[in-house]
């Protein structure tokens, strides 16, 4: 009896931390088709915070490249240059939007060159260690342009 105790109340905790994952809701994510000769490129999405707290991304993660790094696109006097961002905080209840010229993931060293339609998997890293792994489709550039 004790042991079946014990078992409802893991099972509660792996639910709970479950829950946490879908605060974050990921919408829209695609990944940027570039010609082969080119190694890097970059990936967008909308990020819908549901839940009640601040989520804080540390980094990234894709396993069809060598690197991926959070980046935002900073204005330098008249030059705009893209910067590795430490952190990005999504506020509770609100929206954040990775955007052609905005905030990016970008992704070093692509394994292999991507396919138009390709869906590939990407994944976020919050500051309280969870990866909140999404699909994202491969799409040239105009297809997925913003209105
Ligand atoms: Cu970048």
């Amino acid at each position: 009896m004790l042991v079946n105790v014990r078992c409802i109340i893991a099972t509660a905790i792996i639910l709970i931390s479950n829950a946490a994952f879908a605060e974050l809701h990921i919408t829209d994510a695609t990944v940027r088709l570039l010609p082969p000769s080119v190694p890097n490129t970059s990936a967008y999405f909308s990020l819908q915070n549901t839940g009640d707290e601040n989520i804080t991304l540390v980094g990234a993660q894709a396993g069809i490249a060598n690197k991926a790094e959070l980046h935002n696109h900073i204005m330098h006097g008249d030059v705009m240059r893209m910067e590795k961002q430490d952190t990005i905080v999504v506020p509770a209840g609100e929206r954040v939007d990775f955007t052609p010229g905005g905030l990016h993931m970008m992704l070093f060293g692509l394994i292999k060159p991507l396919k138009k339609d390709q869906i590939v998997t990407l994944s976020l890293l919050t500051d309280d260690g969870q990866q909140i792994s999404f699909d994202a489709v491969v799409a040239s550039p105009n297809k997925h342009s913003h209105h």
